[in-house]
């Protein structure tokens, strides 16, 4: 399980933990479901769920969408991988979302997820993710459940404290969770990582109106490592909490070298003071990188993808009142604000207690100068002066936590297997229920915002073992579901997820279904190979390339017949659905090609590029069953030898065109 090594636990420790616990807790002798769990989870056929859940995929680079409570999944939205069952990343026009500063990459790691929020409450009109291998955020837009836009992150590697966001969608935090060489010289021994190596934050601005993404500027930080983190909410607005570990340093073993300080950091970092400093022009231009943005066009339904080449850097050693480090026990991993903003959950995952900051202590600390040093030329706060309070034996593993409306705190115990109900301003545990098994992110409905819903707790667990029937060495990953509208939780549901679930967000179903598109209209479809009409279609020649205008619609293609492909041609089909009718796709495949198919969507262009490798006739299909005559949905390409007399032509029943161009 990747989490078993992503956590940094020394071997010594963790040795005796499992070994004392191991992963699993004792089965409840009675059932640890009630009698009416099934009716608060049983949606009957036809009525919708209640809440999206929208669940990250982790390394399969996708989110997928359930509903709750009934905990089916609903959709699978590709972001940073390929998915041949829509043809993302092999469409033609889909393909440069992939595309970064290393190239066409087809893969990524996608831990986190953040809805947007108006005055700290989802607005349901995007969800965005990070990239945790080559640092990228993505945008989904909620109108179409599709990938919209991806900006890479330069000077960063590893951007696993992202994409948390500020309570208007003003920024997205993007930091690094390995340091790396920064700047000219980064061709460098990696011992000398101590002087060399460099963290960074990146603060990525919204645009307000289409969501469009830009790198405002960059932080300059110890290279340490970058966990996860927060912004702040009502009166903490205007700061962003990040943990972060290995402040030793430490560039090999970091089980063991990286654990060696009794307490690693939280960050508090002032963004509205480096506004200031940006706008005073303190930031220095940065013009050695290279990183990609590539942004959907609504109306083409193809992206467009550029390189840039410069980003603003502010450094907060010489800039002060930016950057503030509170120590925090025992290489802390989640770092969550509540509702309220006054308080900072710091999970450390190898310490006995939670510790609680409180925002206002930290103010008062910071205005009185009361530091203990500093760390890097960064003030370092004394724990006491900022510290609201520990909450004592919380379980073991403390990793994430969320919260509900009545002041109350879920925080995910990985190593206990268990969600601990705790009081956050008396620091008092209320209740604790057995998680199967080794659970790692947790959500509430609402739980990150202002004004959380409430009413459920989402386990998202890192081992199923005998949870479900057996599939091999590999089993399903799984989620929890659990009541939390009493006194005492009560585990309501296992529903299987996939991929390996980390953070998740659940919002009020009807915040999104009454915007979700359902059609593209075919009169405002700008892709400049559409075809509005059967009369439309075409096909021409460019040289070696062949464009293929194509029509479909129940339950044929226009044309349905080509002849006059030569061998060594790129053929693309850009295939128009001209249905205007929610729910119905047409497919396109054909036969040998090194690619996916595509699934168009009404009143949609997409392309599918196809170098034929033989000579002979190929047939082409439709893959989604439209109609009664679907299996009928189908046609011929005769591919002919280079230097072959066949002229160039298309038809569909009858009439056969001459290709306009047929050289
Ligand atoms: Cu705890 Cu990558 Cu958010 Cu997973 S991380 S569990
Ligand atoms: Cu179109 Cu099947």
């Amino acid at each position: 399980m990747q989490i078993m090594k992503a956590i940094h636990v020394p071997i010594l420790v963790s040795t005796i933990i499992l070994s004392q616990l191991g992963c699993k807790p004792p089965k409840p002798k009675d059932a640890v479901v009630g009698g009416d769990a099934a009716s608060k989870v049983y949606v009957a056929p036809g009525k919708y769920d209640e809440f999206y859940n929208f669940v990250s995929g982790g390394f399969n680079g996708q989110m997928s969408v359930y509903g709750l409570p009934s905990g089916r999944c609903l959709r699978i939205i590709p972001v940073f991988s390929v998915f041949p069952e829509s043809g993302y990343g092999y469409s033609e026009e889909s393909k440069p979302m992939l595309n970064t500063s290393h190239g066409f990459v087809p893969w990524d790691d996608l831990h986190h997820i953040s809805l947007s929020q108006t005055n700290g409450e989802y607005d349901g009109r995007w969800v965005f993710g990070n990239g945790n291998n080559t640092p990228r955020i993505a945008r989904v837009d909620l109108k179409t459940f599709r990938t919209a836009e991806i900006i890479e992150i330069p000077n960063s590697a590893g951007n696993h404290s992202s994409p948390f966001i500020t309570e208007n969608t003003e920024y997205i935090i993007a930091s690094t969770r390995f340091s790396v060489p920064v700047g000219d010289k980064t061709d460098v021994p990696i011992e000398t990582y101590k002087e060399n190596f460099k963290g960074t934050v990146s603060f990525v601005k919204v645009d307000p109106a289409t969501g469009h993404m830009s790198i405002a500027f960059q932080l300059l930080m110890p290279g340490v490592n970058f966990d996860l983190a927060r912004a702040g909410k009502g009166k903490s607005h205007g700061w962003f909490f990040l943990s972060c570990y290995n402040s030793e340093k430490a560039n090999t073993l970091l089980e063991v070298n990286a654990s060696q300080k009794d307490k690693d950091f939280i960050m508090a970092i002032n963004w509205k003071k480096a506004e200031e400093y940006l706008k005073a022009g303190k930031g220095k231009k940065i013009n050695n990188v290279k990183y990609a943005h590539n942004v959907l066009d609504e109306k083409t339904h193809m992206t467009n993808s550029e390189i840039l080449t410069e980003v603003t850097m502010l450094d907060p050693k010489e800039l002060p009142g930016i950057v503030y480090i509170m120590p925090c026990p025992k290489s802390p991993h989640g770092c969550d604000t509540d509702p309220t903003g006054e308080y900072i959950v710091a999970s450390g995952k190898l310490a006995a207690v939670i510790p609680v900051f409180s925002f206002t202590k930290i103010q008062q600390a910071i205005a009185n100068n009361s530091f203990e040093g500093d760390y890097e030329g960064i003030p370092v706060l004394k724990y006491e002066t900022v510290l609201h309070g520990e909450v004592k034996k919380p379980g073991l593993g403390p990793l994430h936590t969320e919260f509900d409306a009545n002041g109350n705190a879920y925080t995910s115990m990985f190593v206990s297997s268990e969600i601990v109900k705790w009081n956050v301003e008396k620091l008092e545990v209320l209740d604790r229920v057995p998680t199967y098994y080794s659970i790692g992110h947790l959500c509430v409905p609402g739980g990150d915002t202002k004004k959380p819903y409430g009413k459920y707790v989402i386990a998202y667990n890192k081992i199923t073992k005998d949870r479900y029937l057996p599939t091999g060495p590999e089993l399903t990953q799984s989620a929890q579901l659990y009541d939390i509208s009493g006194e005492k939780m009560k585990l309501l549901l296992d529903f299987p997820t996939v991929g390996e679930p980390h953070y998740a967000n659940a919002i009020p179903a009807d915040l999104i279904s009454k915007n979700s598109q359902k059609i593209f209209k075919i009169e405002d479809n700008a892709n400049p190979n559409v075809a509005k009409g059967e009369g439309q279609a075409k096909v021409e020649r460019k040289g070696n390339d062949v464009h293929v205008n194509m029509t479909t619609i129940r339950s044929h293609f226009v044309p349905d017949n080509i002849e006059g492909i030569k061998l060594g041609d790129n053929v693309y089909f850009h295939v128009t659905n001209l249905e205007q009718d929610w729910d119905v796709p047409h497919g396109f495949a054909i036969k040998g090609a090194n690619n996916a198919e595509i699934l168009i969507m009404p009143g949609e262009t997409q392309t599918l590029k196809w170098v034929p490798d033989r000579t002979g006739v190929f047939p082409m299909y439709c893959t989604d069953f439209c109609s009664a005559l679907h299996q009928e949905m189908s046609g011929y390409v005769r591919v002919s030898p280079p230097n072959t007399n066949v002229p160039l032509t298309y038809s569909t029943g009858e009439s056969v065109n001459q290709s306009t161009n047929p050289k």
